[in-house]
């Protein structure tokens, strides 16, 4: 029996998603893999033909009026996003192209101007690699070291290993929001403090949070924020670095090109003053506005009501799944510690052919290791199955995953 959802209607947000409108083999699709990307809504797909149809040009350049209708609305777009983080002014927002070109930015920037030999950056073993192989490129050119947290059974971090770990080579704690594996949710607030104690940065990874629940980066108290416009509703090819403004305007450039200096000479050139400095070359102009109508959507909806909507899905899920005996789940016990993404196990069949088998029915999951490699070798699997919910999913979505996980069992068993 399906669980009611309280106070939100799914269906009618369902109905603004149109792919989520279609069959797969037969059935409707039950679209369970949000954490790797989530669908779009009509108005943000509306809103990426709008600008090719009705003023398609390059920005911060040209005087005619599609170009400065297309500048206005990328830094409306701007704006908007900065907003939705807190942000205390839209010069704080970088777009990029993601949240990994986001994390090699601040690796490259920040990174090299201020890790030297010996220094230490501590990341966690939960991090997605996009977290973990940056840091490993600039560890190699600068001599700084890494560490790493460890985790509990239950897939949360182990917080005594800070007065250890921490210490006066600290530079950088860089650590995911939200895991996209365990869905544990991080106190980065008390990472922010314990890393602000030895004179070290904090740079949280939000792909996973952002589009999920509020995340207000004053609140938080980092110094740096990463995030993938295409993990909350918006296109693929934008995302963001938020940084505190002292610290972005301290940072060298990272690409140089056309739009992000003050004077070109022929052996050297002065540099745009920040966001600018940031973004060479032609941006991703239809994406970044598209991703602020992203913003509005998600807005209308409410980030309060989404994390709620998601925490009684999680909650009804891992009942569910409890169900199965054959089954392992990763992460946290505790829905408020968690997001709402299930990654899981079933003895006896492979990861891929669950993942299959779910597919026939039309249930769209992940499965492998995530672009998490460390996290799946602590957890001693090399791959998983992985079901993550979004503002679109239902609780009959969840009865058809347990159905489809059985029908595995059984052909497998
Ligand atoms: N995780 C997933 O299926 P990009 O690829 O730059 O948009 O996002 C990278 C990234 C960074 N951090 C976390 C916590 C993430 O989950 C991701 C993307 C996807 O889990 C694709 S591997």
């Amino acid at each position: 029996m399906a669980a009611p959802l309280t106070q939100f209607d799914v269906l009618a947000i369902r109905r603004e998603f149109p792919i989520l409108q279609q069959e797969v083999n037969g059935k409707p699709v039950a679209f369970l893999d949000s954490a790797a990307s989530s669908q779009k809504p009509r108005a943000v797909i509306d809103c990426l033909e709008d600008y090719y149809r009705r003023y398609n040009a390059n920005v911060h350049r040209g005087v005619y009026k599609f170009s400065e209708e297309a500048t206005f609305a990328y830094e409306r777009a701007r704006g908007k996003v900065a907003r939705f983080l807190g942000a205390a002014s839209p010069r704080e927002l970088v777009f990029t192209r993601n949240a990994t070109e986001a994390v090699n930015l601040v690796a490259h920037s920040w990174g090299s101007a201020n890790l030297r030999p010996g220094d230490h950056i501590l990341l966690t073993l939960m991090e997605h690699h996009s977290n973990i192989v940056p840091w490993q490129m600039l560890a190699a050119r600068t001599g700084a070291v890494l560490d790493y947290l460890s985790l509990d059974g239950e897939g949360r971090l182990v917080l005594e290993e800070l007065d250890s770990k921490l210490n006066e080579r600290t530079r950088l704690v860089a650590v995911t929001h939200q895991s996209n594996v365990l869905g544990t949710i991080n106190p980065v607030q008390y990472l922010a403090e314990r890393a602000h104690a030895v004179d070290a940065k904090l740079l949280v990874d939000g792909a996973q949070s952002v589009p999920h629940m509020p995340v207000n980066v004053r609140d938080l108290g980092c110094d740096f924020l990463v995030f993938s416009g295409h993990k909350m509703c918006g296109p693929t090819g934008i995302g963001g670095l938020w940084a505190r403004r002292e610290l972005l305007e301290a940072m060298p450039p990272f690409l140089g090109g056309g739009s992000m200096i003050k004077v070109v000479e022929l052996d050297h050139s002065t540099y745009a003053d920040v966001p600018a400095r940031f973004e060479a070359g032609t941006p991703a102009i239809a994406e970044a506005i598209a991703l602020g109508e992203a913003v509005d959507f998600l807005n209308t909806v409410g980030l309060e009501p989404i994390r709620q909507h998601e925490r009684e899905l999680l909650g009804y899920a891992l009942e569910r799944l409890g169900e199965l005996a054959e089954l392992t789940i990763y992460g946290p016990h505790d829905c408020e510690q968690r997001g709402a993404v299930i990654s899981f196990t079933l003895q006896g069949v492979h990861p891929h052919d669950v993942a299959a088998v779910l597919d026939s029915d039309g249930v769209a999951v992940r499965a492998g290791h995530h672009c998490t490699q460390p996290l799946h070798r602590h957890l001693a699997v090399p791959a998983t199955t992985r079901a993550s919910f979004y503002i679109y999913n239902t609780p009959e979505e969840v009865d058809r995953l347990v159905a489809g996980l059985a029908k595995a069992r059984k052909l497998f068993a």
